[in-house]
């Protein structure tokens, strides 16, 4: 196998000595070679084809069973000097990168096929965009690459002889965790992944090349990589604002990012358009504005949680040419998950091929899931009923504001807008998420997510600050910073938001103070909506649970100032000046 591009052939070359594959195949994007693959690995068990009838073009897939999650430990950023890792990730010296991962990569594709997947994240000659090129033995990690990114002749074309493009080499090797590395070589423009099938680890476009790759392109480019969802609100009269939201993982971004408006807002005949549910691209356009892409083409989805009430988009989405991961199989060859649609099977084989019944006691003592809690949909953006007609546009879109969220209880009223952009950058740094009682951890405990970009940031996470702050000062027109919290909770524990579509409630208040239409008044941490400035219409809430969710707990806010010291300090001398003043005058404000 040839390309026209000759550091790409000496690549594959060389790639091809270590691995040993018996073959070396290139993926050309077509539907009929795609068809050829999946039939193969309906053969070998790698993917199972689902009910065509009621599920058309619907594969099944399960992963090895201790391979169902990204695994952070076992993630490193391999930058020469460990500084430029920085204190919150993993850093290993490139050379014993190269050398560590070399060992399991050897010989790891005997008797298997390399497939070459060129790949372009963003549209195809967008000035936004990058290209990939993914060498893989796993037919899995090629259909869900086609979904989830731009495939095939045509980026090579693009490519030409001589183009700049990420080198991304994965192989499942043994499945066995002990022999399982995720490593990225920022300095080669270089991702090795070895030894796991999960599509956060294997599925190299997304998170280890559009987040922690790209975030530091991004950083010596002048551009911004970053782990958002992107939306558009379009009004009647036909304007559309767009924002860019962080939130960490099980805050519901995907859902979020396809929201329904309620009915009492429908009146209004507000529109909602789906550019992205995970990554957005954003750069500085002549107009001194930030304009963001979707480096993505789908979604891969939590599928958990997902029903036609939480985001029925999604669901409608879903219906076809969606690659399944981990999900219960039913016995008449389609799928289910906890809190999905439909009434809980009877019967069907569980996520890890076993036969399942509901109430079936697992090892642990508790009743044993049909779906993995971290089970998945891939699915293409074209099929989503909001996508944005700009979801394709090599020029993006342009963004008004940018929105920072987290789990919190307490502390975090509904939504605060910041009083510029550094104090913006400031409230991006402080972002944290709660453990719930659903997850490992002590209940309550605190977990800085800065950007929600902690397992992301491909550099240090201070120079990552730096790069924040610096880009507002080139900026004429910056989008406006607000920070939300959709998960406040009375003392019973109980939601006092209502969430998912009535958040739109809140974004319009975001919008219409982006654009200066309507005034707010002065917090110590930042301007708060007055009351009759949110449209509450259809919705039945109270004065008291409205006055809780803007309540500001000074006692609260000082205890969060510590913690943020705290925090801050890991950066050390490193740390951002400007981001010590906003915390100081933070501390002054709360008195
Ligand atoms: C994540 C994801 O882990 O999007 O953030 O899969
Ligand atoms: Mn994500």
């Amino acid at each position: 196998m040839k390309t026209k591009h000759k550091e790409l052939n000496n690549w594959i070359d060389e790639m091809v000595k270590m691995c040993k594959p018996e073959k070396v195949v290139l993926i050309d994007g077509s539907l009929k070679q795609k068809l050829v693959l999946e039939k193969e690995a309906f053969e070998t068990g790698e993917l199972i084809e689902l009910n065509q009838e009621k599920l058309p073009g619907c594969v099944l897939h399960r992963t090895a069973i201790n391979d169902v999650a990204r695994t952070e430990n076992l993630t490193f950023i391999c930058t020469s000097s460990k500084e430029d890792a920085g204190p919150t990730n993993n850093w290993m010296n490139p050379e014993d990168g190269y050398h560590k991962a070399a060992e399991i990569f050897k010989s790891s594709m005997v008797g298997r096929t390399m497939y070459v997947i060129p790949f372009s994240m963003g549209p195809i000659g967008s000035p936004f965009s990058k290209i990939g090129v993914e060498l893989t033995d796993s037919i899995y990690v090629v259909d869900n690459m086609l979904v989830v990114t731009r495939v095939g002749q045509k980026v090579l074309d693009f490519l030409g002889t001589d183009g700049k493009f990420t080198k991304c080499l994965h192989s499942k090797a043994d499945l066995d965790i002990n022999k399982r590395l995720i490593l990225h070589f920022p300095e080669d423009n270089t991702i090795w992944s070895v030894g796991s099938g999960y599509g956060g680890n294997v599925l190299l476009g997304k998170k280890c090349m559009a987040l922690r790759i790209a975030s530091y392109l991004g950083r010596q480019e002048g551009w911004m990589a970053e782990h958002m969802l992107i939306l558009g609100v379009e009004k009647p009269t036909g304007e559309i604002n767009y924002v860019a939201a962080a939130f960490p993982s099980a805050c519901g971004k995907t859902n979020l990012a396809m929201m329904v408006p309620p009915e009492g807002l429908k009146v209004k005949g507000y529109k909602v358009w789906t550019v992205g549910d995970d990554i957005a691209w954003m750069r500085i356009k002549e107009d001194d504005s930030l304009w963001a892409v979707n480096p993505e083409s789908g979604f891969f989805g939590v599928a958990p949680g997902t029903n036609s009430k939480s985001n029925p988009n999604a669901v409608k989405t879903i219906q076809k040419d969606t690659i399944y991961t981990n999900v219960l199989l039913k016995t008449d060859g389609t799928v289910w998950w906890e809190n999905g649609d439909g009434p809980i099977p009877s019967e069907g084989i569980d996520w890890m091929g076993n036969p399942w019944k509901p109430g079936i006691i697992g090892d642990d003592g508790k009743p044993k899931k049909g779906a993995n809690p971290n089970s998945r949909f891939t699915a293409p953006a074209s099929q989503c009923p909001s996508i944005s007609p700009r979801f394709n546009d090599p020029e993006g879109v342009p963004i008004t504001a940018i929105i920072f969220g987290g789990r919190r209880a307490s502390v975090a009223p509904l939504v605060y807008q910041s009083f510029g952009w550094n104090h913006g950058v400031f409230l991006g740094s402080i972002m944290a998420s709660e453990i719930t009682a659903a997850q490992y951890g002590a209940q309550g405990m605190v977990r800085r997510d800065p950007m929600a970009m902690i397992p992301f940031c491909g550099y240090n996470m201070a120079d990552y600050f730096k790069h924040w702050l610096e880009m507002g000062s080139k900026m004429k027109n910056p989008p406006k910073i607000f920070h939300v919290n959709w998960f406040k909770t009375n003392k019973e524990g109980q939601f006092l938001w209502p969430g998912y579509g009535d958040n739109l409630r809140v974004l319009e208040w975001i919008i219409d103070r982006s654009n200066e239409k309507i005034s707010a008044y002065k917090s110590p941490i930042g301007y708060m909506p007055y009351k009759k400035d949110l449209d509450l219409n259809g919705l039945d809430i109270n004065e008291e649970v409205l006055d809780k969710l803007f309540d500001i707990n000074i006692n609260e806010w000082v205890k969060e100032t510590k913690d943020i010291k705290e925090f801050y300090a890991k950066f050390g001398s490193k740390l951002p000046e400007e981001l010590n003043i906003e915390l100081n005058d933070l501390i002054d404000r709360l008195g």
